[in-house]
């Protein structure tokens, strides 16, 4: 596991030895989602979530095989897109995954660098370093592959200053809900087929100059009925983790083995979002329809002040309160976190999303797999593919 080191380059802080400074990465850019019907899963985004309509591109704006809907709240950029034409490959990825996570995009100071670098390394191109040019300005995209369809964008913006890429134009709407409190995104969570994990624990080491800092086994990750293994990858600033889950044997089928039937393969499973104010987050987002799995028992908010230990005494949140609104605690040597999963947000049991606040701890929750996935297979259950 790797050791951190306090080290400055690129005017980024490196705080894992053993990462790889070819690639160096500013944040995330972007996700985007290849969708049935955009103009929809956009108003399910605002009015659910909270999100703010910023950019479109479409019929409207020249665009003749698929429309784009910018949302951003704080520091996340989504990007709903769906396919115009039944021939477009928006279309094709619809029809086998449903809706879901296409591109991860990653910002860069250099994405022909990136691009060169990376496949250079065995990355498998998506799209070569393309320029795009409006009068805001110039970006550079290039993506590559990773687990099944999806991709890594990389996205240079030094030289543009307009509202998101050249082809959009800014979205003004008369319906603007109110934000929840998301400020960025957290960690995103990729689900690889049976014994995949440890060839794309590599493949983020060799092409992207990741470290493995976090791993999970089936010993830890496991309940009564079904198992699963997890490894965290993170880059050099720790601004970007990605961990990567296999399922494992079991009594029953792992949540990651329904995940892999439904959306036809590998891709990502869940999004982490941060907030700094999870209960009233929470309560929010309850009362705008987000459905949550469902509840741990009481006997799991009974065990917390001897689970929290020493850490018990500088928690602010009152356990009533978490246990009425179903958030779990962990904490580690660092501190504590507080987070919560939605039942997945398709009609396909794939992808969910975390809503997660640290409190000084940089782990995943550990402490908290056991009662999380007694919940998810309580939906399993009622959806017959335990
Ligand atoms: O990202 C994580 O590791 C935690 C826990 O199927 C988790 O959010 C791990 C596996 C999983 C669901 C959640
Ligand atoms: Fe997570």
């Amino acid at each position: 596991m790797a050791k951190e080191v306090k080290n400055v380059e690129y005017g980024l802080e490196k705080i894992f030895e053993g990462a790889q400074d070819f690639l160096p990465l500013l944040g995330t850019d972007y996700v985007e989602f290849y969708v049935g019907n955009a103009k929809q899963a956009a108003h399910y985004y605002k009015t659910a979530f909270g999100f703010q309509s910023l950019a479109y591109a479409g019929l409207e704006t020249g665009v003749k095989d698929r429309a784009s809907y910018v949302l951003k709240q704080d520091k996340i950029r989504l990007v709903l897109t769906t396919a115009l034409t039944s021939d477009s490959p928006i279309g094709e990825h619809v029809k086998k995954h449903g809706d879901g996570v296409k591109i991860v995009a990653l910002w860069v100071e250099d994405a022909r660098s990136a691009w060169e670098e990376t496949t250079k390394r065995g990355a498998k191109s998506f799209m070569e370093p393309t320029v795009e040019e409006d009068e805001h300005g110039k970006i550079v995209r290039a993506g590559i592959y990773t687990y099944g369809e999806t991709v890594h964008m990389f996205v240079e913006r030094k030289e543009y200053n307009g509202i998101f890429l050249p082809g959009y134009e800014e979205w003004t709407s008369d319906y603007n809900p109110a934000p929840t409190g998301l400020k960025f995104i957290d960690h995103m969570v990729g689900n690889v087929g049976w014994g995949e994990m440890n060839t794309w624990v590599k493949w983020y080491e060799d092409v992207m100059g990741f470290v493995n800092f976090l791993s999970f086994d089936d010993k830890q990750i496991h309940t009564e009925y079904s198992a699963l293994m997890s490894k965290v990858m993170s880059n050099g600033n720790g601004r970007i983790k990605f961990p990567i889950n296999e399922p494992a044997e079991g009594k029953k089928r792992s949540q990651i083995e329904e995940y892999l039937d439904f959306y036809e393969g590998a891709g990502v499973q869940h999004i982490a979002v941060a907030t700094d104010d999870i209960i009233t987050t929470v309560s929010d987002l309850r009362s705008r329809g987000v459905e949550f799995l469902s509840t741990p028992p009481r006997s799991y908010y009974e065990a917390i002040p001897e689970r929290l230990g020493e850490h018990m005494g500088m928690m602010k949140e009152d356990i009533n309160e978490l246990e009425k609104l179903g958030i779990m605690i962990d904490a580690d040597e660092e501190g504590y976190l507080l987070q919560i999963f939605t039942k997945p947000v398709e009609d396909r049991p794939t992808l969910f999303y975390e809503i997660i606040q640290r409190m000084g701890a940089r782990g995943f929750g550990a402490g908290n797999f056991k009662a999380l996935f007694e919940s998810i297979e309580r939906e399993q259950e009622k959806r017959g593919t335990l």
